[in-house]
């Protein structure tokens, strides 16, 4: 705050072009008619996406359900290609709805928010950029998304490597070509299965350092055809409601039955089904995966036979198979061809937690029992998830309190959209609320909905502020640990869910798991009922 630019005013000031962002400006823009403006770090929109463009970047969730459903007109405009979508197309996809709904003139790009603090006095929000620009606002909504803050391992020698380093979530805006050359990649969460396949069809030799295996279900992609359109354009009311329904966001709900409980037979029946179709359904092929380990163990077992059957390499297929945790209590991977990759002569497979790096060197990676020469290193080791991006914009609230001493032992909200001494500061899919453990889009609309409804509240009645009430946040967070507590998430202990991941982090287990339905309707309620928990003045 040293240079003397002036501050320029707006109602609410947006951070973030990903879905979130877009999708909250368009509503307090258009909807309320709020003087509205949006800052986003990167020269282009797309949050996650635009930095996250490594190969085989895809999302999870099928196409057709990744995408805004607040329009049918937008639904129909638009022509998904395959049945999950690439980056390349989502970044498509983004710019067309921006274009579509008329919002770059109140997207300010190559802006990155360094600061931001509460005037008591004003009752009203400073935003200090990197470029020294300040804008004050009366409200501030957050939507820099869950996985967008790089986590790079402290691993002794990192900076000493002579050769070329990536991370898969800032991936450079260049072609980056494997061809002849020696790459080695750490991390084999989503990005690192989806990355491995499609380095090794060009790199002379490829060598994934394993820490921990993670169960990955075949993703079956395939292009779409018209007749998928036309049937899609006939059932967006169905496919909105089943959505809405589902404790995921995705638009299926898990049958009422037991893995345990079923025959052998039968359900190996239905296993080999779910395997064959592929997708993130197979998880919910039985209604209790992810909440009796017994059945849990059953499923394990399944993904294990599946990997042992491809990989050819025995002791390739026992590293790859050695899982430390239930299924599905790490976010799981889609994959093509990612366990075939192993069978190919010049990939190489090492387990770290029995070979553990000792150090990085100028010419590769020295493990306990080997040198590995490399032209490339590839970190594919995730994000300081969830709360990462918000802490790094350096948080102040009511008297000077900074949001990273609040949260140091854990964040703490109410509804995840809210923080006792952060009036008027709102968080899209922040921690506490059922973010990624969901079809993010269907989140992300039931938090920018909700978020509108409660501004034109406020404006109906004349509030100028809203703040969430001690006692309620510290329900609202023993709420979110007791329905984790009733999962098996806790038994993943190491996971980027709890923020395990990143050293500094406390472990908390961070997103709701009570389920988007049962989120949805708590929030609906809070808001009829006046929004109880909330203070407004
Ligand atoms: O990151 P991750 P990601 N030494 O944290 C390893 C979403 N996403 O970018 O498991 C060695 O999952 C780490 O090992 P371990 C999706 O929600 C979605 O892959 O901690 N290794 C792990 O193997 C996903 O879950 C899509 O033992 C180290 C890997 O790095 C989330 O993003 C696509 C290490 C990190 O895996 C994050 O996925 C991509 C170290 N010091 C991402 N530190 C789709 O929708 C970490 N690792 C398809």
């Amino acid at each position: 705050m040293t240079n003397s630019k002036p501050e320029r005013f707006y109602e609410a000031l947006i951070i973030g072009a990903g879905f979130s962002g877009l999708q909250q400006l368009h509503y307090l823009r258009d909807k309320l008619g709020m003087r509205v403006l949006l800052l986003e770090a990167a020269d282009g929109v797309g949050g996650t996406w635009y930095w996250n463009r490594y190969p085989g970047a895809r999302c999870d969730s099928e196409s057709h359900t990744y995408c805004f459903y607040f329009s049918d007109e937008l639904l129909k405009e638009w022509k998904w290609s395959e049945r999950y979508p690439s980056q390349k197309e989502i970044i498509k996809y983004l710019n067309f709805v921006t274009d579509r709904l008329d919002l770059r003139s109140n997207i300010r790009l190559k802006t990155r928010v360094l600061e931001l603090f509460y005037s008591d006095k004003k009752k009203s929000w400073l935003s200090v950029c990197e470029d020294g620009d300040k804008f004050r606002s009366q409200f501030v909504i957050s939507a820099v998304g869950c996985l967008s803050a790089t986590n790079y391992p402290s691993i002794p020698g990192r900076d000493n490597f002579k050769g070329e380093v990536y991370h898969t979530g800032s991936w450079p805006h260049r072609d980056i070509y494997f061809e002849g050359k020696n790459v080695g990649i750490l991390g084999t969460g989503s990005s690192g299965i989806q990355a491995i396949p499609i380095i090794a069809e060009t790199a002379t030799k490829l060598t994934v350092f394993q820490r921990t295996p993670n169960y990955s279900i075949p993703a079956r992609n395939t292009a779409l055809k018209e007749k998928f359109f036309d049937e899609f354009k006939q059932n967006i009311t169905h496919f909105r409601s089943q959505m809405r329904a589902a404790r995921h966001g995705h638009p299926w709900l898990a049958p009422n039955i037991s893995v345990a409980g079923t025959p052998k037979s039968h359900r190996d029946n239905i296993l080999n089904k779910a395997w064959d179709a592929g997708g993130l359904r197979f998880r919910e092929s039985f209604g209790d995966t992810l909440t009796n380990l017994k059945s849990n163990e059953l499923m394990a077992n399944f993904i294990r036979k599946k990997i042992r059957k491809i990989v050819k390499n025995k002791e390739t297929a026992k590293i790859l198979t050695n899982f430390d945790h239930p299924f599905g209590t790490k976010r799981p991977a889609l994959d093509t061809n990612y366990y075939q990759t192993f069978n190919k002569e010049h990939v190489d497979l090492i387990d770290i937690r029995e070979n553990p790096i000792q150090e990085i060197t100028p010419s590769g990676i020295t493990t306990l029992m080997q040198q590995i020469n490399l032209d490339m290193i590839i970190f594919a080791t995730g994000f300081d998830a969830i709360t990462g991006s918000i802490l790094r914009m350096n948080i102040c609230g009511k008297r000077g309190v900074s949001l990273a001493e609040c949260w140091k032992d854990g964040p703490q909200t109410y509804l995840g959209l809210q923080v006792f001494g952060f009036p008027n500061l709102f968080f899209i899919t922040g921690p506490g609320s059922p973010s990624v453990l969901t079809n993010m889009p269907q989140s992300i609309d039931q938090n920018v909905s909700w978020i509108t409804s409660c501004l034109s509240y406020m404006k109906s009645k004349k509030f100028s502020t809203i703040e969430a009430n001690k006692k309620a946040m510290d329900e609202w967070m023993e709420h979110v640990g007791d329905a984790a507590a009733k999962t098996l998430f806790l038994k993943a202990d190491h996971s980027w869910y709890l923020g395990a991941n990143v050293s500094e982090k406390p472990k908390v287990f961070m997103p709701y798991a009570g389920g988007l339905n049962s989120y949805r309707k708590i929030c609906d309620k809070i808001a009829q009922n006046n929004y109880g928990g909330f203070s407004f003045a």
